[in-house]
């Protein structure tokens, strides 16, 4: 079966660079997602864009190559709530993946406990509307009571102008709450100014939640524009990661956000992502635990146990 890309979408960069940051051992990216194939795991009818074909193969090579250890599978719009794909993934890692779906309110125990056993641990609930329909509220909460007793967390995403109108509702969950891309923040904005002052207050505020300190590529008005010939890119965005990692080192993951879904001016090079790293996290110890402790802790608690 063929299916159309959206038009002008740009598909992953093939040929990743090699990164010069080294990642410490057991490195999770914390962020990525598969899409397709589409003649096995077909997209949603509902969905708001359709991708290139992004599968469990060419995800967990790039993991190789880049030098991470594992990685955490995103449940992407374009599946809708049909998690086939990711847990597809999941099952064909080798214990080397974990999961985060999208359920509705009719998700079975069933069907929860299956997607327990093949290494999913969280629900994400996005509210950027040019991704997703609206969900009610009271259906989110009730499905984030839930997963709890799965020992589940919810990934939420959104953008920086909507947190003032959904601080209740997210102040509200029971479980630990991961935030995409830092909440999005706009980077012509000072850090110190009150957009993203207001999302430090959240963190603060809230030690139930976390954020993903990724995105540069999709945060970034400078682009991957490289500084005398340094492999640094996207430097705007260094600021406001390196102020989440460092007043919140416990509670920061971070992820390639490979395939890297409705980027419209530049595919990013993964080797280069993984090189912005060591500027929002300058030191060993900050980098092992953005890269390894949290993750693992969040992820893979079992292995801390053992
Ligand atoms: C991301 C960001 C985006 C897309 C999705 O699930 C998705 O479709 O998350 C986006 O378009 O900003 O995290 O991959």
């Amino acid at each position: 079966m063929h299916v159309e890309k959206t038009p002008g979408w740009l598909d992953w960069f093939a040929g990743p660079s090699q990164p010069q940051f080294v990642l410490p051992l057991g490195a999770v990216d914390a962020h990525c997602h598969v899409f397709g194939p589409a003649n096995q795991f077909p997209f949603a009818p509902e969905r708001k864009y359709t991708p290139c074909d992004a599968s469990k193969h060419q995800l967990y090579a790039l993991r190789d190559h880049l030098g991470f250890d594992k990685n955490v599978v995103v449940q992407a719009t374009c599946h809708g709530a049909d998690n086939r794909a990711m847990v597809d993934a999941l099952l064909h890692s080798g214990g080397k993946a974990r999961g985060v779906a999208t359920v509705k309110r009719s998700v079975t125990d069933g069907e929860l406990q299956a997607m327990h056993d093949a290494g999913v641990r969280g629900v994400r609930f996005n509210f950027v509307k040019r991704l997703v329909d609206f969900t009610p509220k009271d259906e989110l909460l009730e499905i984030a009571h839930r997963i709890q007793a799965w020992g589940w967390h919810v990934v939420i995403y959104f953008e920086a102008v909507d947190l003032p109108e959904l601080w209740d509702f997210f102040t509200a969950l029971p479980t630990t709450v991961v935030v995409d891309h830092m909440g999005r923040p706009n980077v012509d904005q000072a850090v110190d100014g009150p957009e993203f002052a207001l999302f430090m207050k959240f963190m603060r505020e809230h030690d139930n939640v976390w954020s993903k300190v990724t995105c540069p590529e999709r945060l970034s008005l400078t682009g991957p524009a490289a500084l005398n010939g340094q492999r640094q890119a996207y430097r705007d965005v260094v600021p406001f990661a390196r102020h989440v990692v460092e007043t919140f080192p416990d509670r920061v993951l971070w992820g390639t956000d490979w395939p890297h879904p409705n980027l419209k001016d530049h595919m990013p090079d993964d080797g280069l992502l993984v090189d912005f790293i060591p500027h929002i996290a300058p030191t060993a110890d900050l980098q092992k635990r953005l890269l390894v402790d949290n993750p693992t802790r969040l992820y893979w608690p079992e292995l801390l146990k053992a």
